[in-house]
């Protein structure tokens, strides 16, 4: 029928059977009863991406059922539920995640077979949910998976945005940006629940009521509406959800007599605008309007989320009346990720004061005994600050509420700390600069939160000595540590079933999956040539699946054998890509030089770099084309293609990291020290068995601590230093490596092209975008950089040592488990238990 290739045994399969079938032959009929009876597709067509998506909606079935049953037994129990307040979820795919949490593997795998489909095949058509930039997302995404595992009571709120974070295209001017829609044909993980709406104001003004109290009206009012997708944990009961929010207007907002006297866009005005709300991740802020839709979309979700959080709050107050607004703190632990979401605080005091009737001092112990802050990010340009001029607009009930915090703390100050008078201005809410007074959110954040935390040790310690070293001193118990963590499950079980299968076989258990100190239990193995053989052929298989990523997305041919050396995160001049690619032109001018016996003796190397460059980021842009054009000259080189490789691995996103991070030998987390808060996917090489080249930054310091000194390869200027060598350079006293300079050179040569790389060499040698030259310290670190990879060159060639290395990695890695984490934030934080749905 229309050409389609039906599948020759799947008319053996009866359609339908019961959706929590156990055997491969029930779920193949479950599977093409969703094949049939789902309207998205015409019934005849049965090739991948329906396949695809009938066994998605098949696993949906099971979801749902263990997701009403959560959710009822949280209902009776009634205990303390944490609430993940994000901007950002970086999900990636789903389909895998499930079927690896459910413990249903096998038998999908083998429906899908007789339905004539390969369940890897399929799992490929999925759209990466891409609702987040990078770390941070993915972060959030990596914490749902072990609050479910934990069986904590614990939920993500987020923003269902239309076009998540875009693709990438590389072309011959570099990045090139387009939109990414993962809701194209649609999502079979989302339940849209049309019973959860709630309103959401903007604009507006204050009005003071006879009684005296006040009450937020007028103005332009959106409805939220609840899209649950549901979170399972790994051999568990117990599935969370994410709710994520869509902006939607009302039919009472259609001027339907405009619209018949053909006035089309103004009957539909407000439609339009809240169609704008979840329209992108991360809208352009270079304008107004850009900023006023951020904090737009920032409000929306900590105004829905809250009062949704309120309502459950209210619904479970068992029948017996109704409940102290003091007991919420005891039943809700609201985090927030960042400061994105800090307008929870003011929304949650005007919902207990305006719409509650507390007072003040009521409503405030309740918000700051509720509400808890991570901050991840020294950066100040990263650090929010919203004009006042602007709130006040957009906000006014809430403009008035945090200048009343600001005033209440100032006091609380005066009264009680005269010591800090001085310092009033750097440490209250609200920053009175005449030409642009703003809010500053990390402020708000600190002073109202119960509990602050950074994201590494290293990162905790920077907090709490410089960024809120004043806040410390007034409240010294507020301030934790919480290392990050990645969930082991899709980090190693399910990208990399090889290796799993062996760490099982050598630790006789697989309880490492949610028990991944375990690992350390690889040590005593680590020179055993038997598990250095299989480790050793399942790396290869990695390496080689990576081969073939590689050449279908690039067309580049990689060599296997040769050492693979990834750095992939978003590109940003203080992650220093640019000091690798530097790394890479001196390597290739070396490799130039020599003879063709010299060449034979080096180590090859397939340098493989990828990240998205925010679009308006110009600097950080021509990083990729420097990438893009070095890589377009070595890699057509035949003097020495047999020894070096630089690729640009496009559109780094999720379901690329999950075939990039198993097959790399090699990783690259080079930061200027002090200045990346933890890195995450520094966790994910490691946990792989894939060794880490890095300076001492964020949570590299701990996995160095972890998997042995000998294990890691440490260069760079460590994080106290950096402000004395940054004066240095100031002042004129750096001087930079001949090696470094040569480098610089061959590019300014036009040996790899006649683009003009000029404004990103200079911004090395004094006429940065900070005002500075070499603000990221990268001549600085550039010769022990080079030293450093000398060493890995020769640690390569001892194959047995490499590989032992690489075990030791792993076995090193239980501490980065986000299991970990979560818990810590549960018992240290949100003081939250498990609640095993039975
Ligand atoms: N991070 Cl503030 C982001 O990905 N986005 C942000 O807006 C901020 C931080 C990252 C941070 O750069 C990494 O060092 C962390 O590992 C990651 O958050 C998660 O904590």
């Amino acid at each position: 029928v229309n050409g389609v290739a039906k599948p020759k045994t799947s008319e053996k399969i009866p359609v339908a059977a019961h959706p929590l079938a156990e055997d491969p032959t029930d779920i193949a009929s479950n599977i093409k009863y969703h094949a049939q009876y789902s309207p998205h597709f015409s019934p005849v067509k049965f090739e991948p991406e329906q396949a695809y998506y009938a066994a998605a909606e098949s696993v949906r079935d099971r979801l749902i059922q263990q997701w009403n049953e959560t959710y009822l037994h949280y209902h009776k129990v009634d205990p303390k539920q944490t609430y993940y307040l994000s901007m950002e979820f970086l999900q990636g795919r789903a389909l895998t995640n499930a079927i690896g949490n459910l413990d249903i593997q096998d038998a999908y795998a083998s429906a899908l077979n007789k339905l004539g489909h390969e369940l890897e095949e399929i799992t490929e058509q999925e759209k990466d949910m891409a609702l987040g930039n990078g770390g941070l997302g993915r972060l959030a995404s990596c914490f749902l998976d072990s609050m479910a595992t934990l069986n904590l009571p614990a939920w993500g709120y987020g923003l269902r945005y239309r076009y998540g974070l875009f693709k990438q295209r590389i072309s011959k001017a570099g990045q090139e940006e387009m939109a990414e829609d993962w809701l194209e044909k649609f999502s079979p993980w989302e339940v849209v629940r049309h019973d959860v709406v709630f309103p959401v104001r903007f604009f507006g003004h204050v009005e003071v009521l006879p009684t005296g109290s006040r009450k937020w009206v007028g103005g332009e009012v959106l409805q939220a509406l609840a899209y649950d997708i549901p979170i399972p944990g790994y051999k568990t009961k117990n599935t969370n959800s994410l709710r994520l929010w869509e902006a939607k207007a009302s039919a009472q907002d259609f001027n339907l007599f405009q619209f018949n006297d053909g006035q089309y866009q103004s009957a539909a005005e407000l439609h339009a605008r809240a169609s704008q709300i979840c329209a992108v991740l991360y809208p352009g802020d270079a304008t107004e309007e850009g900023k006023l839709l951020r904090l737009k979309q920032q409000f929306f979700l900590c105004s829905a989320s809250l009062q949704d959080i309120i309502a459950r709050f209210k619904e479970r107050k068992d029948g017996t009346g109704v409940r102290a607004w003091s007991e919420f703190p005891t039943k809700v632990a609201v985090q927030l990720n960042d400061t994105h979401p800090t307008l929870a605080i003011p929304e949650l005091m005007r919902l207990l004061m305006d719409e509650e009737g507390l007072g003040w001092d009521d409503a405030w112990d309740v918000t700051s005994k509720t509400i808890a802050y991570t901050n991840h990010t020294v950066l100040p340009e990263a650090l929010e600050k919203w004009s006042q001029v602007v709130m006040s607009k957009l906000l006014p009930r809430h403009m008035e509420i945090i200048e009343e915090i600001d005033k209440r703390f100032i006091a609380m100050i005066k009264s009680t700390r005269p010591d800090l008078e001085s310092k009033i201005n750097d440490i209250r809410i609200l920053d009175h600069n005449p030409n642009k007074p703003v809010v500053r959110m990390a402020n708000l954040c600190v002073v109202s939160g119960h509990t602050v935390n950074g994201v590494a040790q290293l990162h905790s310690d920077i907090l709490k000595a410089e960024l809120f070293a004043d806040y410390v001193s007034i409240w010294p118990t507020k301030f934790q540590n919480k290392t990050n963590g990645i969930t082991p499950r899709r980090w190693l079980k399910f990208c990399s079933p090889e290796l799993s299968l062996i760490i099982t076989k050598w630790l006789k258990t697989d309880k490492w999956v949610t028990n991944l100190d375990l690992l350390v239990g690889l040590r005593e193995f680590a020179d055993n040539p038997e598990l250095q053989a299989e480790w050793d052929s399942a790396k290869m298989a990695n390496k080689q699946r990576l081969v073939q990523y590689i050449s279908r997305v690039t067309g580049e041919s990689i060599d296997p054998n040769s050492l693979f050396d990834i750095q992939v995160k978003r590109i940003h001049e203080y992650k220093r890509q640019l000091l690798n690619i530097l790394g890479a032109v001196y390597r290739y001018k070396k490799l130039k030089e020599m003879s063709p016996e010299e060449r034979k003796t080096t180590t090859p190397r397939t340098i493989m770099i990828g990240g998205k460059a925010f679009a308006t980021y110009t600097n950080a842009k021509r990083i990729v084309k420097l990438v893009s054009d070095v890589g377009a000259v070595v890699n057509t080189d035949p003097e020495v293609n047999d020894y070096l490789k630089v690729v640009f691995v496009p559109n780094y996103n999720v379901s690329v990291a999950e075939v990039l991070i198993p097959g790399s030998e090699l990783s690259q987390h080079i930061s200027t020290a002090g200045m990346e808060a933890s890195g995450t996917s520094n966790m994910k090489f490691a946990l792989n068995g894939c060794l880490i080249i890095g300076t001492l930054d964020g949570a590299n310091v701990e996995i160095r601590e972890e998997v042995g000194e000998d294990n890691f390869f440490l260069f760079g200027a460590t994080a106290d230093q950096v402000p004395q060598l940054r004066k240095d350079r100031e002042n004129g006293l750096f001087k930079p490596d001949p090696r470094y300079e040569e480098a610089k050179q061959f590019i300014r040569s036009k040996a790899f092209g006649s683009y003009d790389y000029e404004p990103l060499l200079d911004s090395l040698e004094g006429n940065s975008g900070y005002g500075r030259g070499d603000y990221f310290l990268v001549g600085q670190d550039f010769p022990t950089y080079i030293d450093t990879q000398a060493k890995v060159d020769e640690a390569y060639k001892d194959r047995k040592r490499w590989i032992k290395m690489s075990i030791l990695s792993t076995a090193g890695s239980g501490k980065f488990s986000s299991d970990r984490t979560i818990s810590q934030y549960a018992k240290e934080i949100w003081n939250i238990e498990e609640c095993p749905v039975p």
